[in-house]
């Protein structure tokens, strides 16, 4: 397959200016007419043809201002038209067979309803178009369809017509005032239901706000209603940017691909990211709700009225979307909690967690790319954690670099150069540059450089001279596969502060200073090796480096032991004290995994300054109990195979289950009295409060499951599967009922499908807690094996593959990877089968696999077989990209 580069691009030799699109609706047989006002770009190199992307289309008429025209080429990728004018009117009348189209990419069927998505490259699966970002058109869209069937009918922007037709049809006609590119299109015809507000925003204009759902599922509206007011009003506040259409419309579906999808004015979502109540949704499901609803409709300015102009510039909306939606969600939280820095500490650490576990890992195996990618085959493929993920830290470094003011500068100049323009990561970086007088050419290196920078640090303290010298030193590891790769010194925010024997900070006064600042400084590194020395240091100090996570980087320092949990008992960053709490758990999880790969792990000793350490935390009245729960949940197996030279995951598992029974034990007092302290009682509340209570209690169950307290723990459980009113509680009741196993379990399980038969996502999580069980007498791939003939699984819904599939290879490492190599007999298998289904889900299946070379030699053997049969079948662009870089 083709590889397309970065510094291929060229500006569209054709532009379109407007676009009238008119759907007879039929699920077999979709007929499309398409009339566009085109013209020559003044701006490109003059082209004497004119293609036009188009995929498993029926093309059936072509006119060119209004005559028949022959002058045209087709082929599987689209239509050439030679020798056209400089502007036309060109009406194209095509069809395309949704009911046929199991992609989810384009328009296509799910549960009998008309959905899109066309995000990257979907559009040319639904007409003929210029499908790339750059080229924006206003958009008149007319929907006909049958009104029994299909009684809503919803397109992007402004309604302005709508009536009866015959035969039982009627029809929408709706018009979106700003240009946009066609991946922002969007339609659905359904049967559904709104819930409906109606807001005045600031300027005082009056908004109508819809979340559209199949009726069985308005009562889980509110959450997903309430988020997007909360998103409007703070997009207001922080940005000063407002809604810019008469009404903005959520639709939920259940079969999805992505988590949702920012249409202009008419955003669709993944069921799982709108529809909450507390029977059916956990305290994730409710934060996951505000994230990704905020996300999307951060969105509308982000991306869609300042768009892409090609999608290597895909981060320029990803990153600075998702940065949005994490300060969004840290200001709500910290908005409605007593200890306003504890709940945005929490939210930094959940980020920080999710980017060290699949943004590093992504970086240091064979999809490692920049947050600009270079090249790519099938874009769909780069929607990726670098993008997203490290491209949030990115933006978030401006804010950093900056100051909060600065940036909202930075923003403000942005949006006043660019509105309604395509454009690049470099227009980004050049508005806030420009904003603050500031040079930030260094700063090109983080979209350009792949790979995660690792800062090492060295200190001295000199006692005669009181002085405390810093030293920082940035470098790379190898790139992988062998990747060229140029390197120059990255500019890192590295924010550091120096912890007293009393456990105070200082107030921290450089060489070159008259007087003490502030306890954090914000050190820049911009070379490749900087010193920096502190003056009245009185006593040698503990070091806090890397404060809240400054920049992406992964921060090397020869902490003892002692010193680790010194931070974490005395740090004012509550960032550093957790990740001083993880890096001793890691350090001592990591001895034991090699122990127990020379079957000489001793389950009886263990490091018992830590566990003193972790019970200390756990004890603290202090910390909130949701900072609590973030210290004491161990780094994860796939986090700490990854830090092993060969990763081993039997052997990581061993280690992480022997330390969950020793704290499990040596805690159980407080495991217990945690667990009585943090019910939470009446009605259920995802508050930031509330969800911490949970967090904590839950967790007390989860280890008491590992304790030798087994009848009263069951007990526990038991009680809490019958009482609880929501998911969380259910959950985590149902998940410690399986981990202890038996008849119980069984019971469980049986209660929970059947209370939970009719809602979808609860049955996920029915097929998900049963493949991430880990008892180790449970051979969870046959569990899984079965679970596949179950009658609700189907490979056709994503979420249900994600429930089952997703969860057992990347939630239960220890049995996937079990040595006789069945687990990847079934990926192989999954893989072929979604890979003609639906590639884009079967590509990033096929990912799980793609750091086979990480693993110990007779893993890695039947991994790569597993590469090769997939390799010898896989027919779509999408997967066939992911193996062969794979296997290079
Ligand atoms: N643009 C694809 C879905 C999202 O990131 O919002
Ligand atoms: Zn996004």
């Amino acid at each position: 397959a083709n590889t397309i580069y970065r510094t291929d691009y060229t500006s569209p030799p054709f532009l379109i200016d407007t676009i009238e699109l008119d759907f007879e609706l039929e699920p077999q047989r979709t007929t499309v007419i398409n009339k566009m006002q085109v013209r020559r770009n003044p701006e490109a190199k003059y082209s004497p043809k004119f293609q036009l992307d188009g995929e498993v289309l029926q093309l059936i008429s072509l006119h060119l201002d209004g005559m028949p025209y022959k002058n045209v080429q087709i082929d599987e990728t689209g239509l050439t038209l030679y020798e056209v004018p400089d502007a036309f009117e060109l009406t194209i009348t095509s069809a395309c067979e949704p009911a046929n189209n199991t992609s989810l990419m384009g328009l296509y069927l799910s549960n009998g309803h008309f959905f899109t998505q066309c995000e990257a490259q979907g559009f040319r699966k639904i007409t003929y178009f210029l499908d790339r970002p750059d080229v924006m058109a206003r958009y008149t869209v007319t929907l006909r369809a049958n009104k029994t069937a299909y009684p809503i009918l919803l397109s992007n922007g402004n309604l302005i017509e709508s009536g009866d037709l015959a035969d039982g049809k009627h029809y929408a006609k709706w018009h979106d005032p700003f240009a946009k590119p066609s991946y922002l299109f969007a339609l659905v015809a359904a049967q559904l239901v709104a819930l409906e507000e109606r807001i005045t925003t600031r300027s005082g204009a009056q908004k109508l706000l819809q979340v559209w759902v199949e009726a069985h599922d308005l009562d889980k509206t509110r959450h997903a209603m309430d988020s997007l007011i909360h998103a409007i009003q703070w997009d207001e506040a922080r940005f000063g940017l407002e809604l810019d259409l008469e009404r903005f419309m959520l639709v939920a579906v259940s079969d999805f691909n992505m988590g949702a999808m920012e249409n202009k004015g008419l955003n669709i979502f993944n069921t799982q990211y709108v529809l909450a109540n507390p029977q059916t949704a956990t305290d994730i499901d409710y934060t996951n709700i505000e994230a990704v609803v905020g996300h999307e409709y951060f969105h509308n300015w982000t991306g869609n009225r300042v768009t892409c102009r090609d999608w290597f510039q895909l981060s320029l909306k990803e990153g600075l979307t998702v940065f949005r939606d994490q300060e969004f969600s840290a200001d709500m939280a910290a908005a409605d909690a007593v200890n306003a820095a504890a709940a945005r500490a929490n939210q930094r650490i959940e980020n920080v967690r999710i980017l060290q576990q699949t943004q590093f890992t992504e970086d240091a195996g064979p999809m490692a790319h920049p947050v600009r990618p270079e090249s790519y085959v099938e874009i769909n493929n780069f929607y990726t954690a670098t993008v997203y993920e490290k491209g949030a830290e990115v933006v978030r470094m401006y804010q950093t670099l900056l100051g909060r003011e600065g940036f909202r500068q930075g923003m403000d100049l942005y949006f006043q150069r660019h509105d309604g323009q395509a454009v690049t990561c470099d227009d980004f970086r050049q508005a806030m540059a420009d904003a603050n007088q500031r040079d930030l050419t260094q700063f090109e290196g983080w979209y350009s450089q792949l790979g995660t920078p690792y800062v090492s640090v060295r200190t001295r303290y000199d006692e005669a001279a009181q002085t405390y010298a810093v030293t920082l030193a940035q470098h790379h590891k190898p790139a992988p596969n062998a990747l060229q790769v140029v390197r120059a010194p990255l500019l890192i925010p590295f924010a550091l502060g120096l912890v007293d024997t009393n456990g105070q900070d200082l107030a921290l006064q450089l060489d070159n200073e008259n007087a003490p600042g502030a306890a954090t400084r914000m050190l820049e590194l911009s070379a490749a090796e900087q010193t920096f020395c502190f003056i009245n240091v009185r006593r040698r100090p503990v070091p806090s480096l890397l404060r809240d996570f400054s920049a992406p980087v992964i921060v090397e320092y020869d902490y003892t032991d002692d010193e680790l949990i010194f931070l974490l008992a005395h740090d004012s960053d509550p960032f550093n004290r957790w990740a001083a709490g993880q890096q001793l758990a890691t350090r001592t999880l990591l001895t034991h995994a090699r122990q127990a790969e020379n079957t000489q792990l001793n389950t009886h000793e263990t490091n018992p300054a830590l566990i003193e350490a972790f019970g200390s935390v756990l004890r603290n009245p202090t910390l909130t109990p949701a900072f609590r729960a973030q210290v004491l949940t161990l780094p994860t197996e796939a986090y700490l195979a990854e830090h092993m030279d060969e990763a081993n995951p039997a052997a990581v598992h061993a280690a992480r289950q022997n330390l969950r029974v020793q704290l499990a034990n040596a805690l159980s007092d407080d495991w217990f009295a945690i667990y009585a302290q943090h019910q939470t009682p009446g009605p259920y509340q995802p508050t930031p409060a509330a969800m911490g209570q949970r967090a904590l209690k839950n967790l007390a169950l989860s280890y008491l499951t590992d304790s030798e307290h087994t009848e009263r723990t069951l007990h526990l459980a038991q009680t809490q599967y019958d009482t609880a009113n929501n998911m969380s509680d259910r959950g985590a009741a149902l998940s410690a009922l399986i981990h202890l196993g038996g008849e119980l379990a069984q019971a469980a399980l049986t209660d929970f499908y059947q209370r939970f038969e009719n809602e979808p996502l609860a049955i996920d999580k029915w097929f998900a807690f049963q493949a991430r069980q880990t008892r180790a007498e449970m051979d969870v791939i046959n569990v899984v094996r079965t679970l596949l003939r179950h009658p609700a699984f189907t490979s056709k819904n994503p979420n249900r593959v994600r429930a089952l599939i997703f969860s057992f290879i990347s939630g239960n490492p220890a049995q996937f990877h079990a040595p006789h190599g069945a687990g990847y007999t079934l990926w192989a298998e999954q893989v072929l089968a979604l890979d003609t289904l639906n590639p884009q889900l079967a590509a990033r299946l096929a990912r799980l696999l793609e750091r086979w070379r990480k693993f110990i030699p007779p893993l890695r053997e039947q991994m790569h077989k597993a590469l090769e049969t997939v390799l010898a079948s896989a027919q779509s662009k999408d997967v066939r990209e992911i193996i062969h870089k794979a296997l290079l």
